[in-house]
Formats: C-alpha cells, sequence, structure tokens
C-alpha cells in the first residue's frame, strides 16, 4: 500500500507534540521539578455552572425514551445556529449559512475539501500550524506565508501577492494575540475580491475582544460575505475544549468562479464528512447563549485576560518588547533568540517557541494565559524573583 507523499512535507512532529516531548525529557531528568504551562492554549477553569446545567439535562433527558434523541440534522441543531446568528452576527447571517462542528481545528481540516490541491494559498507567518499542514497534506504547492511582524503592525502586505485563491487569516491572532483593526480588514476584503480570492477568517478567540472599535467578525466588513468563510469556537469562550463545539459560516452568496454555490458544497462535505456534533455539546452551546450563560462566558474569559494582563507585568521588568494580551489570552515576546528551553530549566516555565509557528516566529515566545490563577501568580513570583535578582547582582 502506498503512503500519501504529503505526508513527507509536514515537520516529523505536530508543534504541541514536539513540546511533550521536550517536557517528558525534561522531567526524565529533573522528576522533581514543578512545572508550569503558559503553553499550550487549552483552558484550566472548569465549565460555568448554567452552561454544566445544560449538559447535564441533555444527559437526564437521553436517559428516557421519550426525550432521547439519535442522529441529529449534520448542519447541527436550529435553535443553536438561530443563537448564534444573533449573539455573534447580530442576524446578518441566518441561521442557513452556520454550521454547527465539532471545534474549529477540525473545520480548517476538512475546509481543505472545497478547493482542491491546485488552490493557491496565502497564510501569515507566523500561524496556526493547523493552516499550513492541512493544505500540505491537500498537496498544495503555492503557499506563500507573509510576514507578519510588530513592523507592519503584524498585517502582511498582501498587495505584493499576484495570484491567490485561499487566504487564512486569524484576528486576534494566534500567537502574536494581536487582533486586526476594521481598517485593516477592510483592506483584507478588498485584496481577496481584487484576487478574487476566498478569505478563511478564524475567530476563535474574538469572545476575548473588548474594545468596542475592534471587528468581532468578517462579517462586520461590508462585502464580506461574498468572500469569507468563518470558523469560530466554543472551546476557549465555555471551557469546551474536551466537550468539542464550534461551527463555521459559509454565507449564500459566496460562489466559485462558475458561479456554483460553495455553501451547497459545504453542506455536501458536512453531510458526507461528519455526522453533527455531540448532541450533548450542542445543548450546552444553547445554555451558553442565554442571558446567565452569556455572563458566565464573559466572566471566565475576563478571567483569562486578567491571567495575561498578570504575566505581562512580571515579564515587563525584562525589558524585551511584548505584543498581543488585550484581545486575546496570549502574549508574543520578542527576545531576539530561541529561550525555550531557558525558561524550562531556568524557571520550570513551559512557554512555546515561536518558531513553531513559522520562520517569522524566529526569536519569540508565546504565553498563555490559560492557565490556573495560582499557577499564574506562581510564575510571575518565577519570573519577578529573577528580575530583582538579576538587579541585585549589578
Ligand atoms: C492544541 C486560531 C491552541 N490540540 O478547539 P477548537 O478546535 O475549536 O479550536 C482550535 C483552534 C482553532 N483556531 C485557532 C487556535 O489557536 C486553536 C487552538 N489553538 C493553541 O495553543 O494554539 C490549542 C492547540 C490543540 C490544537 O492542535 O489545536
Amino acid at each position: 500500500m502506498r503512503r500519501n507523499d504529503n505526508f513527507a512535507r509536514l515537520n516529523k512532529n505536530y508543534l504541541f507534540t514536539e513540546i511533550e516531548k521536550r517536557v517528558a525529557a525534561f522531567k526524565a531528568k529533573e522528576p522533581s521539578a514543578k512545572l508550569i504551562s503558559l503553553s499550550v492554549g487549552d483552558t484550566s477553569q472548569s465549565i460555568p455552572p448554567s452552561i454544566a446545567k445544560g449538559l447535564v439535562q441533555k444527559i437526564t433527558d437521553l436517559q428516557v425514551n421519550e426525550t432521547y434523541s439519535g442522529y441529529g440534522p449534520s448542519q447541527g441543531d436550529r435553535a443553536l445556529r438561530e443563537k448564534i446568528a444573533e449573539a455573534f452576527y447580530e442576524n446578518k447571517i441566518s441561521a442557513d449559512e452556520i454550521f454547527i462542528s465539532d471545534g474549529a481545528k477540525c473545520d480548517i481540516g476538512r475546509l481543505q475539501l472545497l478547493f482542491g490541491e491546485k488552490s493557491k494559498i496565502v497564510l501569515q507567518n507566523p500561524t496556526y500550524p493547523v493552516y499550513l499542514d492541512s493544505s500540505l497534506l491537500m498537496g498544495q504547492t503555492e503557499i506563500s506565508a507573509l510576514p507578519a511582524l510588530p513592523d507592519n503592525g503584524f498585517f502582511p502586505e498582501f498587495g505584493k501577492v499576484k495570484e491567490v485563491d485561499l487566504i487564512y487569516f486569524c484576528s486576534p491572532n494566534n500567537p502574536t494575540g494581536v487582533a486586526a483593526t476594521k481598517e485593516q480588514l477592510k483592506e483584507l476584503v478588498s485584496f481577496a475580491k481584487s484576487r478574487c480570492a476566498v478569505i478563511i477568517f478564524d475567530s476563535a478567540y474574538a469572545g476575548f475582544i473588548r474594545d468596542p472599535s475592534l471587528p468581532r467578525s468578517i462579517y462586520e466588513i461590508e462585502g464580506a460575505e461574498e468572500c469569507a468563510i468563518e470558523v469560530s469556537s466554543f472551546s476557549k469562550l465555555i471551557g469546551f475544549t474536551g466537550v468539542r463545539l464550534g461551527w463555521s459560516v459559509v454565507p449564500k452568496a459566496l460562489k466559485y468562479e462558475n458561479g456554483l454555490s460553495v455553501h451547497d458544497d459545504w453542506q455536501r462535505v458536512m453531510a458526507t464528512f461528519f455526522n453533527g456534533a455531540s448532541n450533548i455539546a450542542q445543548a450546552g452551546g444553547v445554555a451558553a447563549l442565554t442571558p446567565e450563560g452569556v455572563e458566565e462566558m464573559r466572566g471566565l474569559t475576563d478571567y483569562y485576560l486578567e491571567n495575561v494582563r498578570l504575566l505581562r507585568g512580571a515579564l515587563q521588568p525584562m525589558g524585551y518588547p511584548i505584543y498581543g494580551g488585550e484581545a486575546a489570552p496570549y502574549l508574543w515576546v520578542d527576545f531576539g533568540e530561541e529561550r525555550f528551553q531557558e525558561f524550562l530549566e531556568r524557571y520550570h516555565i513551559l512557554t512555546t517557541p515561536g518558531s513553531g509557528f513559522g520562520s517569522a516566529g524566529k526569536g519569540f515566545l508565546r504565553f498563555s494565559g490559560f492557565g490556573s490563577r495560582e499557577d499564574i501568580l506562581e510564575a510571575t513570583r518565577r519570573l519577578k524573583r529573577e528580575v530583582s535578582y538579576q538587579n541585585s547582582d549589578r
């Protein structure tokens, strides 16, 4: 049996698997070290009460024949789609254009099926690795990774690209933690339209935006429904990284060059490769979008934003440029050289090396604010102790 040649194009290990290996090697050397993870963006706080109640109620319903349900619609529960349309898109997007899924990452992979191996891809560099890896696995060969650096406000010079079919764009961004402005997204939409390209807009962290002038969805930009697909997620908003629930938006106005509907094909992909998100998870999603759930979601995202604020306070005295953290739970720190191993061995703090997100991430470390407050405070103590020690040494 012949292996899919495209596997040879991937890095041997997925970024977070590689980090796990490095940690295992360190633990074998220093088994008693109390490691604090500021690495993978995984939530630490429990599911808020009214949302958990929604999950429990569904489990109770599943125990009784009269309220039991099996397979649901592959596009997802209509009540949840209606609530998403209202809560996240002010009904500018209709429930028919929303597809419930088992998470944004899974949708990112499946979306590749719409465009095929001949599509020309544009990514930000650094970038969430799944956009690149899923493109490589699909067999796409023309992939441009445009630098998104402090110098250009983390917004690439798209105009330099002549031909493109698909543009991946994530805002608020992983890994930089920076959110694009309305002007930048207008530029992005206008670029996509000028090249007849499609944007895959990842808004998994939009729930962390507090500045009302920053767009939370690509559809806040006029005309985006003709050139953009959005993927999003409940993972970080309500502690659902393990429960698994996300959604995609494929507007009916989005057409291929031959005039056929992208929406219809996405419906076909979801019907063929996906059997609907877990009905328990979807009940949790509905509970999250009640007034009580929305308030809890806000409380949870505030908690992680406060973690990031505390981390920033501890990192600032080190004197390196720090980006992000205001509209996303990540800090992106420019140390100018690889410091992953040093943070691990010296502070017993686990970070994510910027180079894992692309060549333009070299010299940066990403710090995640998704830990417990206790861990975050312990990390800040370790960092501050080190800085005051260094200062007293001078
Ligand atoms: C570790 C920009 C985290 N094993 O949970 P999902 O599938 O709805 O969303 C995943 C996702 C989608 N889009 C963006 C993301 O940053 C994430 C999650 N990224 C991180 O630390 O970068 C978790 C990564 C997980 C993974 O590989 O995705």
